[in-house]
């Protein structure tokens, strides 16, 4: 995924990572368009060959970052990019078809940070921490041909300090194993010195020096785009390759990690809440019920008291003792209590 502000060549670097021309009819907006500018993600399958080994990667190409006033429409849009595929993992995981997930979660995001400010933006810092847990960022300095060699490595340590200063967490690529070759050790130790990557791209192919490069053609000479010398495009290119796999570890054993232990925590606190509201439903069903049984009990004790005295009056079980059952009933039904059980004496205080 590359994230970052607006024409800061997104869009450029990945062509020239994959040699495909992504967008051969876009139409770069206007500066009056660029201000409604918000992010729209797009989402484009390569396939890449590296060393006999073919790979196919999703790339998240999000225009227009940044250039928008509503910039939190930008981080929110993103973010639910990276939690979808997340969610839509953990779906599958615990699904019946496991052997075939597709894996649409986002292993690595290039985090393009401006060459022109002193360093990270505010909204560089706020947008690296909202995403720092989620995903891989690999910060890349923007059109490095913008910077000499000397002002590049300035600019790359405010930002290292920055990104320290600010707690970012960014990704870190791991100590080659000892039992490594030499040269895998060394070309480790290059990259972990590179970050952050000072990256030109182009799309555009310039004769130099006999022979035709991507590039970028300015009148003091041509900046090659895979030159080691001229930019660190090659470093990240052989980051990404060759570390494919550690993106993937980290993003399962941390980032999907995160996520699953938030969403099971959502899950068991919403269980939970149900689990209450059953409980309070069965003791409110309980207290229900004892209330029926001691109203039941109360009309049993008054039926029989009244059937004893209208038996002393001369008078049949039935008749008189009914009407007053109904009353009572009545009167229950509208004033009765559990605070406030009636007696069967208080009962038999009839209004007449
Ligand atoms: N000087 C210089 N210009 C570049 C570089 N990469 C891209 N550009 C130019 O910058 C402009 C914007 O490039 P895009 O690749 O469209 O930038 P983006 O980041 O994708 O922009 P949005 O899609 O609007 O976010 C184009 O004119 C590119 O030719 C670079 O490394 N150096
Ligand atoms: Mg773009």
């Amino acid at each position: 995924m590359v994230v970052g502000e607006s024409g800061l060549g997104k869009s450029t670097l990945i062509n020239s990572l994959f040699l495909t021309d992504l967008y051969p009819e876009r139409i770069i907006p206007g500066a009056a368009e660029k201000i409604e500018c918000t992010v729209q993600i797009e989402t484009s399958t390569v396939e890449i060959e590296e060393r006999g080994v073919k790979l196919r990667l999703t790339v998240v190409d999000t225009p227009g970052y940044g250039d928008a006033i509503n910039s939190q429409d930008c981080f929110s849009t993103i973010i639910s990019y990276i939690d979808d595929q997340f969610e839509r993992y953990l779906h599958d995981e615990n699904g019946l078809n496991r052997r075939h997930i597709v894996d649409n979660r986002v292993h690595c995001c290039f985090y393009f940070i401006s060459p022109m400010g002193h360093g990270l933006k505010p909204l560089d810092v706020q947008f690296m921490k909202a995403i720092h847990n989620k995903v891989n960022v690999v910060p890349v300095i923007a059109k490095a041909d913008a910077l000499n060699l000397e002002e590049r490595q300035r600019f790359k340590r405010r930002v290292l300090d920055e990104i320290e200063e600010h707690d970012i967490e960014i990704y870190r690529l791991p100590e080659a194993e000892s039992d490594e070759d030499e040269d895998f050790k060394e070309q480790t130790r290059i990259l972990k010195a590179s970050v952050p990557f000072a990256v030109v791209g182009s799309n555009q192919k310039i004769e130099a020096q006999g022979k035709e490069v991507r590039g970028r053609l300015y009148p003091w000479g041509v900046v090659e785009v895979e030159n080691t010398e001229h930019n660190d495009f090659l470093k990240l290119r052989t980051m990404l390759i060759t570390h494919m796999q550690d993106l993937q570890e980290v993003t399962q054993d941390l980032h999907y990690e995160n996520f699953r232990s938030e969403s099971l925590k959502r899950g068991s606190r919403k269980g939970a809440e149900m689990d209450r509201m059953d409980k309070d439903k069965d003791k409110i069903l309980l207290e229900k019920e004892a209330e029926l049984r001691r109203m039941q009990e109360t009309i049993t004790k008054m039926q029989a008291q009244m059937r004893k005295q209208s038996e002393s009056e001369g008078d049949g079980p039935r008749g008189k003792g009914l009407t007053d059952v109904a009353r009572i009933l009545t009167y229950t039904s509208t004033s009765w209590s559990p605070s406030d059980p009636l007696t069967p004496g208080s009962v038999f205080m009839s209004p007449e």
